[in-house]
């Protein structure tokens, strides 16, 4: 049992300060009670635990803290590239393996939310993968017992581009055998196991017998993962994100990640709201924002 380690207090408090490896980051604290953990190494959120300190979103027990690697957990963001739907080599492009700037000095105390901005401008490690000006600014908000990620792109270049992106959330589940993800049905879907062909979904939710991993097209923007194992949902409400990726490893994929425990596909699924099917676009001087909210609904016995 994980227990707060901040005093009770009304305000929502954010800190920066040292996180695991002795990574620079922000610790915040909402007024009810939730915590969570945000990198620069990635703008990564690493952690979102409600106030009795139980976990949201899952952290791999093997997860690495080393830059560039990713963090394994928490929301990697995919830009400027889902997976390989775009130019770059790097899988899920670069954003994840930057070190992001704090925007404002995240000292703070606040009667609305804890939050905290971080902003990524091109660079000469970016421009290699990548060769455009641009800056990308995101946002961790707690407001009481939800959480609001933003992540808007400017585009500060001469001439425009286009991207793919996704916020590659892991959602911790007590048991992935009774958990499901509500609000696919019907959907269409690219199975990346089955060489991307597409496919409808005609089952009311979505479970995991075995390894999934589709990327589901123009969804409805208020998707579930329910999750009896802890008597509780999870509700994500996705903004200018169209598509959803749903993905567990499952046994085979786990045993063959170095940083995810084997049993650990046991106690976590992932819902990334996205971009891929149509590439956003971005003229000269143009911005994009996109975000979710997300929101635990507890089941009463
Ligand atoms: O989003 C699903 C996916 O693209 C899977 O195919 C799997 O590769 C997963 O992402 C994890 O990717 P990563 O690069 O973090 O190991």
């Amino acid at each position: 049992m994980v227990t707060s380690r901040f005093p009770r207090t009304t305000m929502a408090t954010t800190r920066a300060t040292t996180l695991e490896g002795g990574l620079p980051g922000a610790r915040l604290r909402s007024a009810t009670g939730c915590t969570s953990e945000v990198y620069r190494h990635g703008a990564h959120v690493a952690s979102w635990r409600d106030a009795e300190g139980e976990d949201i979103i899952f952290l791999s027990s093997r997860a690495v803290f080393k830059p560039p690697k990713a963090i394994r957990g928490g929301i990697p963001l995919c830009f400027p590239q889902f997976s390989d739907l775009g130019p770059l080599a790097q899988q899920h492009g670069f954003a994840r393996n930057e070190q992001w700037q704090h925007v404002d000095p995240p000292d703070d105390r606040d009667e609305d939310g804890a939050n905290v901005t971080m902003r990524l401008v091109a660079s000469d490690a970016t421009r290699a993968a990548w060769p455009h000006e641009f800056v990308a600014t995101f946002t961790a908000r707690l407001v009481g017992d939800e959480m609001h990620t933003s992540l808007t792109v400017r585009n500060t270049d001469a001439t425009p581009f286009e991207f793919t992106v996704a916020l590659h959330t892991y959602f911790a589940v007590g048991d992935i055998a009774r958990a499901s993800v509500v609000g696919l049905e019907n959907a269409r879907y690219l199975d990346s196991l089955d060489g991307r062909v597409e496919k409808t979904d005609s089952d009311k939710a979505v479970v995991f017998e075995r390894e999934v991993d589709r990327i589901y097209q123009n969804t409805q923007d208020v998707l579930t993962v329910a999750d009896p194992g802890n008597d509780r949902s999870i509700v994500i409400t996705k903004t200018n994100l169209p598509d959803a990726i749903v993905w567990n490893p499952w046994v085979e994929k786990s045993l063959n990640t170095s940083d995810l425990g084997d049993c650990d596909y046991k106690s976590f699924l992932c819902v990334e709201a996205a971009a891929t099917a149509t590439p956003v676009a971005l003229e000269p001087g143009a911005e994009w924002t996109c975000g979710q909210v997300l929101r635990v609904v507890k089941q009463t016995k």
